[in-house]
């Protein structure tokens, strides 16, 4: 259906068709930046690439990759004239940020049917903050993590039984790490079926789940989109029994392989199948389980037969060409086209009612009111959904515990549901940098509980690398090592000296006071708990430039290491601020220094961040788990006649 979009002046730049969508565009002040767009690529300031949102498995992400798993419509226009502005498409955007032409942004919907909102600030000092926080104000107010959320997990895909996981468990203990969980990938399922836990590889889940968690250590299941097709798995024959699956324009079940192999999709648009699939969850729940990370749910599609029907016939041909190179990378780019493939989410359909569906709606409403809106048109909804089912499902199943659940894919709002990880980032020093541009920009749109891999997912990580990340890592809400199957293990115990880790990892429970609480201040007061310089120094010429230094709540910044063989870095320092360095399981120096440049020397084994200019920060005593932190016993570092407000905790 063609609607009568708005075209011409809008409040900041304006609106046409183009080619069948709507194209706005704003024209750029010489030194106008552009902060947001959640789960990016590259640096905190946008401007001068072109991205998309379009979520995407996307297992090799580089500067030049526009799509990852979320689609975060939100950006800040700061400068000349400071405004954001969030693209509210559940579909395909391009957004041109300057790099077509260096002074045009230029954000290309593909259908006209989009509402777009515009948020001003009338003073100049904390227009940031203030943009961010009306914005929240329409989106809504972030969901919140538990306290234990916040300590160490230590994660991998390959643990295939409670022997491995036990061994993780046992070794971190006998070292004295801290620990408080350890995610369980997809191998504990029985031939990868959602909400089943393989018996013979995990013998008494249950009170292995209640051991561990006695020690204060919970594990946390991975739960996929794809729904493994098999006769007799009550799961399968539930969906299809309810026409709760996803389907294909003749009515038959939409089918594509993952790694169950050939697999079905619940129909997260429809609220009777998300209700379905949130009560899913009971199963775990009821075995002990607190915590689970949602993925796939892009959702990621290995292949459909349809479609590999299609690819051998055009494979085919090439059997009786002579291969010249062209030829060679045709074929490669047809082989490669099976994933994730475009026509294949062009495929099926999510049923909604009618008055939700507007001008997507691809049928005539039926007799109860609902129409069929095809996947393409709003696949960038489709892992909201499947979080905001589950969220939904733990307030029903566990009201009077606090679930945890992250997800890979998401959409702006999806934060009130849950958080996210970046996902399937690499052991490369830029990823550590990349890390900290993204977990600020996706606190802009609203995802507070962030965190990515720690020590890179994909590709071996070396020593040198896992703790540099480590040591920015600590300030993040989600703290994970994660790996993948295949590559070089990357516990902390796999490498020499464990200690030099371990006291990394004490520091974060000596901040878990502090961290917690800046980040239940910042979901209580739609606030950032992570942000760019900027938001706090806009005054700043350089402040507003640095692209590599964050603020972690109120009264911290840090500047990371993320160069192989570095010895330290310079800094910049937009105020007096005291440098702490923390080393051996203490605070080993503390420095006052003044606005300007410094180089900072920071050894490997060290963690050096900064107290702001008339704050204090509180430590904690480390602990073996969150739940043994002594809250009222807290030393402080900084100002000592500034004053720390902890909130109140009793009921995290
Ligand atoms: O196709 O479950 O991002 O964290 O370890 C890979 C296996 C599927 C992707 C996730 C990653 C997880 C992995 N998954």
């Amino acid at each position: 259906m063609e609607i009568p979009a708005q075209t011409g002046d809008l409040p900041f730049g304006s609106a046409s068709k183009k080619d069948g969508g709507l194209c706005w565009k704003y024209a750029l002040a010489k030194d106008d930046k552009i902060f947001g767009l959640g789960e990016t690529m590259r640096g905190i300031n946008k401007r001068g690439y072109v991205f998309e949102s379009v979520n995407t498995d996307q297992p090799n992400q580089d500067e030049s990759t526009k799509s990852l798993y979320g689609s975060h419509n939100f950006f800040i226009v700061f400068g000349k004239k400071t405004f954001g502005v969030f693209i509210d498409y559940p579909g395909r955007v391009v957004f041109d940020l300057g790099f077509a032409k260096c002074d045009e942004l230029c954000v290309q919907i593909e259908r006209a049917d989009v509402d777009i909102y515009f948020f001003t600030c009338s003073k100049k000092a904390g227009a940031l903050k203030e943009i961010a926080r009306e914005f929240r104000t329409l989106v809504g107010k972030s969901y919140i993590a538990p306290k234990w959320a916040f300590g160490f997990c230590q994660s991998r895909w390959g643990y295939a039984s409670k022997d491995d996981i036990e061994k993780v468990w046992k070794t971190y203990r006998k070292l004295g790490f801290p620990l408080d969980s350890i995610c369980m990938d997809i191998d504990y399922m029985e031939d990868y079926k959602d909400f089943t836990v393989d018996s013979k590889k995990f013998p008494n889940f249950k009170d292995f789940v209640q051991r561990l968690k006695k020690d204060g250590t919970r594990l946390v299941p991975i739960i996929d989109a794809g729904v493994k097709k098999e006769a007799g798995y009550s799961v399968y024959q539930e969906m299809i029994a309810g026409g709760y699956d996803c389907k294909k324009k003749d009515g038959a079940t939409f089918e594509a392989g993952v790694w169950p192999g050939d697999s079905v999709f619940a129909d997260f648009l429809n609220p009777k199948a998300r209700e379905w699939f949130g009560k899913q969850y009971k199963a775990l729940l009821d075995a002990g389980i607190e915590g689970f990370w949602n993925d796939m749910n892009e959702p990621a599609l290995f292949y459909t037969k349809e479609n590999l029907k299609k690819t051998f016939v055009q494979l085919e041909q090439f059997k009786s060409k002579a291969l010249d190179v062209t030829g060679l990378f045709d074929f490669m780019r047809i082989a490669n086209s099976v994933c994730n493939n475009k026509d294949d989410y062009k495929s099926f359909y999510h049923k909604v009612n009618k008055d939700d569906a507007g001008s997507f709606a691809a049928t005539k409403p039926d007799k109860d009111g609902k129409v069929l809106v095809n996947h393409y048109d709003i696949h960038n909804l489709y892992g909201y959904n499947m979080t905001r089912g589950a969220s939904q499902a733990f307030k029903a199943l566990n009201p009077a515990g606090h679930t945890l659940l992250y997800s890979r894919s998401s959409y702006i709002g999806a934060h009130r549901y849950g958080g996210v990880w970046t996902g399937d980032n690499h052991a490369y020093w830029g990823d550590i940098l990349l890390s900290l541009q993204q977990i600020v920009s996706l606190n802009l749109c609203g995802f507070l509980y962030t965190g990515s891999d720690i020590g890179g997912f994909n590709a071996n990580t070396s020593r040198d690398l896992l703790l540099r990340w480590t040591a920015f890592a600590l300030f993040t809400p989600l703290f994970r090592n994660h790996s993948a199957r295949g590559t070089r293990e990357q516990e902390y115990y796999q490498f020499e000296n464990p200690k030099d880790f371990k006291s990394m990892v004490q520091l974060r429970y000596a901040l878990i006071p502090y961290l917690y609480s800046e980040y239940l201040k910042a979901a209580k007061n739609d606030g950032l708990y992570a942000r760019a310089l900027a938001f706090d120094f806009s005054d700043d010429k350089r402040a507003c430039a640095v692209n590599d230094q964050i603020l972690i709540g109120n009264e911290i910044m840090v500047a990371p290491v993320y160069v192989q063989n570095a010895i330290g870095r310079y800094v910049y320092l937009p105020e007096t601020m005291t440098m702490v360095e923390w080393k051996n399981g203490k605070i080993a120096a503390q420095k006052k220094l003044s606005k300007g440049d410094h180089f900072i020397e920071v050894p490997m084994e060290s963690v050096v961040f900064f107290v702001r200019k008339g704050k204090k920060l509180p430590l904690a005593k480390a602990a073996p788990c969150v739940d043994k932190i002594d809250w009222t016993k807290l030393n402080f570092v900084g100002d000592p006649k500034a004053s720390y407000e902890l909130v109140d905790l009793s009921s995290f």
